[in-house]
């Protein structure tokens, strides 16, 4: 199947279980289900469940199980988009194409609709109702490996250190400790997540990791990118925003066509990472280079 048709129909699938992971915005307090309600169906590729599905179905996996899995990886992600979005990060007015939440919901709600949704994420990850394919100490795996990717080790930590970093002449080891922890972190920890769903061996569990941060830099690579050369309305942000921000990024060290390069050459390793591996990967070998190609 073509990577689009792929990517369109994984998305439904995703979008189906994360209907049903959130409560309607009528929900009680409603001002905060509609926020986070707002946010999450803005739009976004799903790329993280995505990734995860993907993973379990190259070791052969059925994935109707890993669903509130995958979702609650797409919880965190918009979690993390509201609150970078925030006057007190990187003070955003747009974002997958609308307003960002706290110009349509005001600061407070918009905090407290990221914190609903990540906390949302461990709701879902450890509802019996819903997880009855997943052994407990399985599960106890992907809590743990989501939770540190999210956390100080992974994202939060790589916000931190961009946010610092923010105006100052970085070296290149400390934008590649952001990119790793900011973006890297939580795609990395989303493949792996499908591994250990779908029973990989020690040496493939290797070989995804492997494959999980390869793609995870090259999206980063390619978003660095797009910020100069995207058309807002293809990426649903301000274009040129880490510029204005005095952020160095891929482009700054290397300028836009090494960039280009390089984000090829570890888009290739990351699906070199794959070789063992049957035709049941191509849709993960298509999405990594997918995700060096894509407009938004
Ligand atoms: C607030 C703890 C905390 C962390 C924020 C994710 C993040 C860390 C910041 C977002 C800033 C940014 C633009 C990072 C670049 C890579 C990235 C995560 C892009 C957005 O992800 P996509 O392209 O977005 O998957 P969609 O909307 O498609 O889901």
């Amino acid at each position: 199947m073509e990577i689009k048709a792929y990517l369109h129909k994984k998305k439904t699938i995703v979008d189906k279980a994360l209907e049903s992971l959130v409560p309607p915005s009528k929900s009680f307090p409603p001002s905060v289900f509609s926020a986070m309600r707002y946010s999450l169906f803005a739009g976004g590729k799903r790329v993280r469940p995505i990734l995860a599905i993907a993973a379990a179905e190259a070791l052969g996996a059925k994935t109707a199980g890993l669903l509130p899995i995958a979702g609650s990886l797409e919880l965190i992600h918009t979690y993390s988009l509201i609150h970078d979005d925030l006057p007190a990060m990187d003070d955003d007015d747009l974002r997958r194409g609308r307003p960002t939440c706290h110009k349509v919901y005001g600061e407070a709600i918009a905090i407290l609709a990221g914190d609903g949704l990540l906390n949302m994420a461990f709701e879902a990850l450890s509802d019996p109702r819903r997880l009855k394919a997943v052994p407990a100490s399985r599960l106890v795996s992907m809590i743990r490996e989501i939770s540190t990717a999210s956390g100080v080790f992974g994202m939060v930590g790589g916000q931190v250190v961009d946010m610092e970093s923010e105006g100052k002449d970085v070296d290149f080891p400390t934008l590649e400790y952001i990119h790793t922890h900011k973006t890297g972190a939580l795609i990395r920890a989303s493949v792996r997540v499908g591994a250990l769903y779908g029973k990989a061996s020690a040496k493939r569990f290797k070989a995804l990791t492997r494959y999980g941060e390869m793609v995870g830099l090259a999206f980063q690579i390619a978003d660095d990118i797009l910020d100069i050369t995207g058309k807002q309305e293809e990426i649903g942000k301000d274009v040129g925003s880490d510029l204005k921000k005095g952020k160095k990024t891929f482009p700054g060290f290397y300028g836009l066509e090494e960039s280009r390069r390089r984000a090829v050459e570890v888009s290739d390793k990351a699906v070199l990472a794959l070789k063992d591996f049957d035709a049941k990967a191509d849709p993960l070998r298509d999405l990594a280079k997918y995700i060096v190609n894509r407009v938004n």
